[in-house]
């Protein structure tokens, strides 16, 4: 049976790399994307979308454009990245755009999707969680037509990958944008699964990830992956904030194939005061969440490279 999967990312290469691997799953059926100006840009954003559901989607999807700001803006540097990927040579090929957007923004469009959907709704977000907390602050109604949420974001290690002024270094991205969305999903009654830091340690972008996918460059799919991820140097002397691992594409394996992760589940609460804004924390006085704490590695990257040779 296919699973009915609503899309929210926010447009960094590996979020666009995501969508591109979506539309390669036979068991996912995806009902529609919006997309949220955190680690990229709007414009771009919703425009890579379209043109990657355009060449490598099989059938009309609408993309609709988020109207949520969050608190704690990415850096100009990484946000970058949606231009390039906008500009490849082979998403503008065709020198037209189908994909329809919405007219909605991106949180009444999920509202929409998931009403009209009539089964239940897996929900992807590889970004912040802020359409997905302003759709049910409107429409508490929709959980129930909610199958689970899978996030990526968060971490319940010390350290996490934010590295700013006035933030003591706990929390990641995705939550950090807007720790009160984390808090308001939190507090929701939706089933939670989440891809943290932990577990995207394991993947990192590695040059012998880069260079296989470049042996294998005959294939368009393979291609265009190597190309999205050009776009971010390969920094192999040091690991810094800008190391890049496989976070949202990880994440968005495990809706393909389950068996790629181990998850255990903990408690956890949402912080939202500084000094650890955005952090998420494990506790007894927490909610129930799933976290992926193992990755098949290899399995994975298998995966992921077999479902972009499938594409053409
Ligand atoms: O914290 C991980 C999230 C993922 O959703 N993003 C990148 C992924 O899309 C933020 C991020 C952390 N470090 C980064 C990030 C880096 N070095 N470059 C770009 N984005
Ligand atoms: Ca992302």
């Amino acid at each position: 049976m296919t699973k009915k999967v609503y899309f929210n990312h926010d447009a960094g290469i590996d979020d666009l790399v995501s969508l591109f691997l979506l539309l390669q799953m036979d068991e996912v059926d995806l009902i529609g994307v919006s997309v949220i100006p955190a680690d990229g840009y709007l414009e771009p954003g919703i425009s890579a979308s379209r043109k990657i559901i355009d060449r490598f989607g099989h059938g009309p999807v609408e993309v609709a454009r988020s109207n949520s700001r969050g608190v704690n803006p990415f850096p100009k540097e990484w946000r970058m990245h949606t231009f390039y990927v906008d500009a490849l040579p082979i998403l503008n090929e065709s020198g037209e755009v189908i994909t329809p957007e919405s007219e909605l923004p991106a949180h009444e469009h999920l509202i929409k999707t998931v009403r009209e959907n009539p089964d239940k709704t897996t929900l992807l977000f590889t970004g912040p969680l802020t359409d997905l907390a302003r759709a049910i602050e409107i429409a508490p109604d929709i959980q129930e037509k909610i199958e689970k949420l899978v996030w990526m974001g968060g971490t319940f290690l010390e350290v996490g990958n934010v590295q700013e002024p006035e933030h003591d270094g706990t929390a990641e991205w995705n939550a950090f944008w807007d720790p009160w969305a984390v808090a308001a999903v939190w507090a929701s009654d939706l089933q939670i699964e989440m891809v943290a830091l932990e577990s995207t340690n394991q993947v990192p972008l590695t040059i012998s990830v880069r260079n296989h996918w470049a042996s294998l460059r005959k294939f368009t799919g393979v291609d265009f992956v190597g190309q999205c991820y050009a776009a971010c140097p390969p920094l192999v002397h040091v690991e810094t904030n800008s190391t890049y691992y496989l976070w949202d594409v990880l994440t968005t394996a495990t809706i393909g194939k389950k068996e790629l992760v181990k998850m255990k589940e903990v408690k956890s609460i949402a912080i939202t005061e500084a000094p650890s804004q955005g952090r998420t924390l494990i506790s007894d006085t927490g909610r129930p969440v799933s976290v992926v704490y193992d990755v098949k590695r290899d399995d994975f990257f298998a995966y992921i490279t077999d479902l972009a040779k499938l594409a053409k």
